[in-house]
């Protein structure tokens, strides 16, 4: 063999290694949409990854992960069906997955047939009187379960509000050590528009930020989210103390600690998009969709 054939079979392999390497995320799939931060985390939009590859790598690595979910109140009978049936079929196809369900209603809890490898556990949880305080102290609830349980038993978990339905998959591709969910509504419009916490007086204030991050889907590994979770619970203490409230409650917070702790992944709107927005030109792929507010019924009080 020349010393032209071998180098040819050395480039030859060099490029097929390189590119093996960087099949995990196509970067340029997506032309129109950013698929990177500044601080170099991708934001996971269709066509920017094989969901093999990462299913694979998941199944290798012997990944756990748990779902956390509320359904306080009317919120049980509203949504929770549907959201734990659609999470069945789309929620990390392949990989074991628990569910831990909170409510003030473990009676009420419908019973879903699972998948193997998958579990529901109920958790009762006190209905706070204020709906404001239903959604933030959901923060310290899934802190304590997760020093309490979580953290012994799964890689990652993942925290979600009930109402919404997967239509689509949701899988390992979105897992990683801390990630963000870009808010639908939020995510083309310029940064003067974010709906950040204005007052000086709450913890979650802030002048700047990255981007607008939607509450209702964050995640990583759980000392990362016990992290995330504990610092956004003892910010909602502190500003009752004040006497305050953040403007959108526990997502103000969330919003703050991201801007503070950059996330390691970002999750597109295709992965939670309100089907009522006009402009769907950059969704491909609606993976998780908003369920209609119903407000008469659920929000009166
Ligand atoms: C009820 C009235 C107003 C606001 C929240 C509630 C409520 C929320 C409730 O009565 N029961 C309940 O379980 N929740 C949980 O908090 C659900 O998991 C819900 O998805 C989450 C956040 O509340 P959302 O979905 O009404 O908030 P947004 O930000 O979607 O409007
Ligand atoms: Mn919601």
């Amino acid at each position: 063999m020349s010393w032209k054939t071998t180098w040819t079979k050395y480039a030859g392999i060099s490029i097929v290694l390189i590119l093996l390497g960087f099949t995990s995320l196509y970067l340029r799939a997506r032309p129109k949409v950013q698929t990177r931060t500044s601080w170099k985390a991708p934001i996971m939009w269709e066509l920017m990854f094989d969901p093999r590859v990462y299913d694979k790598k998941h199944q290798e690595e012997q990944t756990t992960v748990s779902l956390t979910v509320f359904a306080v109140g009317r919120y049980l009978e509203a949504y929770l069906e549907t959201f734990l049936t659609s999470a069945e079929e789309h929620f990390m196809p392949g990989l074991p997955v628990t569910y831990y369900v909170f409510t003030d209603l473990p009676e009420k809890v419908p019973n879903i047939t699972l998948g193997p490898m998958r579990n529901l556990t109920v958790v009762w949880v006190k209905k706070h009187s204020r709906w404001q305080d239903i959604s933030m102290m959901r923060m310290k609830t899934i802190s304590d379960i997760i020093e309490r349980e979580l953290q012994h038993r799964f890689t990652y978990v993942f925290c979600f509000d009930v109402d919404q339905i997967f239509k689509a998959r949701f899988g390992s591709e979105a897992l990683g050590e801390s990630v963000a969910l870009l808010h639908a509504w939020f995510y083309k419009l310029p940064k003067y528009r974010f709906t950040y916490d204005k007052n000086p007086e709450s913890e979650a204030y802030m002048e700047q930020g990255d981007y607008y991050y939607h509450a209702a889907i964050f995640g990583g590994t759980c000392e990362k989210v016990k992290a995330l979770t504990f610092s956004c619970y003892l910010s909602i203490m502190k500003d009752k103390l004040s006497g305050v409230e953040a403007l959108w409650h526990d997502e103000s917070h969330l919003n703050k600690y991201f801007w503070i702790h950059k996330p390691s992944k970002l999750l597109s709107p295709e992965y939670c998009w309100d089907p009522s927005i006009g402009d769907k030109s950059d969704i491909l792929i609606r993976r998780l969709i908003w369920r209609p507010k119903e407000y008469d019924t659920l929000r009166t009080r």
